[in-house]
């Protein structure tokens, strides 16, 4: 069946059940969005020219909001715990829904149950049929439950689930061998899915699938009307929780102050909090629509480092306001700090909030050394005298969101076995830069770049991204495909790994090698120009583009991508 978009919110709030807080805030978002919603989807709907879109069977179970995993956020809702799930939970129903699927949506193992059609009680392999759905949206608090309850037939239909995984879990951690036997063992991972599976709130490292949330957008007398109305010297802090102003806040804060007027929307119960200077205007906790309005007024809105990567400073920064935030050094990651610790990542967090430092940037974004009170003085000054517009990324907006989860509903297929590459009845002297008129698929140089692009010819596997897409780099000794491709303004790309895991690209790359061998390691492919060994990847679900070794420089296939959609090369509609 086709899928046909849809911009009435009413059956989906339907579906969302009552009686807890965490489902009132997300009906409250959905509602107070579902215009922008409606008017996304049209947008959307043109640029895709009734495109044939399959609609899918699609069950979301929001693990984390079960009272069997012990549902911490619900009663924080209005206390200021986290908030930032719950909004990307709202969103990525939103979008399921207008994007016209088949949606149900579960919120207890009992319903669960009930949907996977799986008995009560737990058995070693309940569910014997075929799975009732094409795609299981979950988190890992869903996973664990599912594993309880369908045991051995989880593994048949893992295929068709992704994660929502709000910091992202790195390939080395996602494989359960390799991440025993290496110390990339955690208490959430090695779940062994694609690492395309597990998707993040921002877009970390391209081994995870960039899912994201949506922010407000403002039409151009909106925005207008907002730069007129900005108040120079007034500055919001970003932290609903008082924990979050504890300690070492009082030298800076003091800098602040000296220049602004200082609001929060601190939660508390009856009193101020102490954490709180005095001077502090405290509007308690407020509803999303009436921060918004704050924000609008404001001129600055201030990271303290905690909480990481929230959707606040979007918002700030789509209401006009220029987020100011400190500078990790060393970075935080799960190497150095409590809150990462046992996350399934290595990733390097270099401040508060890296999308908005490395994506967004200045104007908008100053990223400073707090510690340095002269330069956050001088920050101060510089946000006070200049003038930015209100920005959103179109990653960020709803039109940006359908668009990427449409592709991703479309494209990506983890259940199909990959064909092997090069093709096995293709010898590989066919291959390659050797024989320039062969007809099998080779590498060959850009003009006036350093990368090796990918030939496509009649021969070419089908792929998405597409072939065309590809451009193969080495990275440095020490630098992930993260960063190598990022250097040269692409993006890495794991579904491309399987075309330049062979001889050819590393001949293409006029590698020496001595030896070529294919191992279990989640730098390969790679070479170490020393010892002139290079490696192969051996096991595909190690591809990854996080991975780094001082000893190796690797190969990585970087791809294009479209300008504010990261998550989308070129041609990838
Ligand atoms: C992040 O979670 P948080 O909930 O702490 O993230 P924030 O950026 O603070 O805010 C989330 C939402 O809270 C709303 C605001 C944001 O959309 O509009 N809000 C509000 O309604 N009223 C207020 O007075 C203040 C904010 C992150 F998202 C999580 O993934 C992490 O687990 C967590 C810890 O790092 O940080």
């Amino acid at each position: 069946r086709q899928a046909a978009f849809r911009t009435d919110l009413s059956s989906l709030l339907d579906l969302v059940g009552t009686g807890k807080e965490s489902l009132s805030f997300m009906k409250r978002r959905m509602r107070r969005l579902a215009s922008q919603w409606g008017t996304a989807a049209q947008r959307l709907h043109a640029k895709l020219r009734q495109r044939w879109r399959e609609q899918k069977k699609i069950l979301v179970h929001v693990g984390f909001l079960t009272e069997e995993s012990g549902d911490v956020f619900s009663p924080k809702v209005l206390k200021g715990g986290p908030l930032g799930e719950m909004v990307q939970w709202a969103d990525i129903l939103t979008a399921l829904h207008v994007l016209g699927h088949n949606l149900k949506i579960s919120m207890s193992v009992k319903e669960l149950q009930g949907f996977l059609g799986v008995p009560p009680g737990r058995g070693s392999c309940p569910l014997t049929g075929p799975l009732p759905f094409d795609l299981i949206y979950t988190d890992y608090h869903g996973m664990q439950q599912m594993k309880q309850h369908m045991g051995l037939s989880l593994k048949r239909h893992k295929c068709h689930i992704r994660v929502i995984d709000t910091f992202g879990t790195e390939p080395a951690y996602n494989h359960e061998d390799y991440a025993t036997l290496h110390g990339y063992r955690t208490n959430w991972g090695y779940w062994n899915l694609n690492s395309r599976q597990y998707m993040t709130m921002f877009p970390h490292t391209p081994d995870n699938s960039f899912m994201g949330f949506v922010s407000e957008e403002l039409n151009d007398t909106e925005k207008s009307s907002i730069m007129q109305n900005k108040v120079n010297n007034m500055a919001v802090v970003y932290g609903k929780e008082a924990s979050m102003w504890k300690q070492g806040k009082e030298g800076f804060l003091q800098i602040l102050h000296r220049y602004m007027e200082v609001h929060g929307t601190v939660y508390y119960e009856t009193q101020r909090p102490p954490e709180v200077p005095a001077y502090v205007k405290n509007h308690g906790l407020l509803p999303q629509h009436e921060l918004q309005t704050l924000l609008r007024k404001a001129k600055l809105f201030i990271g303290f480092g905690f909480p990481y990567e929230g959707p606040a400073p979007l918002e700030a920064i789509a209401n006009g306001c220029i987020y100011l935030q400190p500078k990790f050094h060393p970075p935080h990651s799960s190497l150095n700090h409590e809150f990462f610790r046992g996350k399934p990542t290595s990733r390097e967090v270099s401040s508060q909030h890296p999308y908005a430092e490395q994506y967004i940037g200045r104007p908008h974004v100053m990223t400073v050394d707090y510690n340095n009170s002269q330069e956050f003085d001088s920050a101060i000054r510089e946000i006070m005298s200049t003038k930015v517009e209100p920005y959103l990324p179109y990653e960020y907006t709803c039109e940006g969101m359908l668009e990427r989860v449409h592709a991703y509903i479309q494209h990506q297929d983890f259940c199909t076995p990959e064909a092997p590459f090069p093709p096995a009845n293709s010898s590989s002297s066919k291959l390659g830069l050797s024989s320039p008129a062969s007809p099998g698929p080779q590498f060959f140089l850009l003009p006036n770049s350093s990368a090796l692009t990918w030939a496509p010819n009649a021969n070419a596997p089908l792929a998405w991204p597409p072939l065309s897409s590809l451009r193969l780099l080495a990275s440095q000794e020490g630098q992930s495909c993260v960063e190598a491709c990022q250097r040269a303004n692409l993006v890495c790309e794991p579904a491309l790994f399987r075309f330049v895991n062979n001889k050819e690209a590393l001949r293409g790359l006029e590698v020496q090698c001595e030896v070529v061998e294919a191992e279990v390691n989640h730098v390969f492919p790679a070479f170490s120009v020393l010892r002139r060994e290079c490696g192969l990847q051996k096991d595909p679900l190690l591809y990854s583009c996080a991975g780094l070794s001082p000893k190796y420089r690797r190969l990585c296939p970087c791809r294009d991508y479209r300008r504010g959609q990261v998550a989308l090369c070129r041609d990838c509609l």
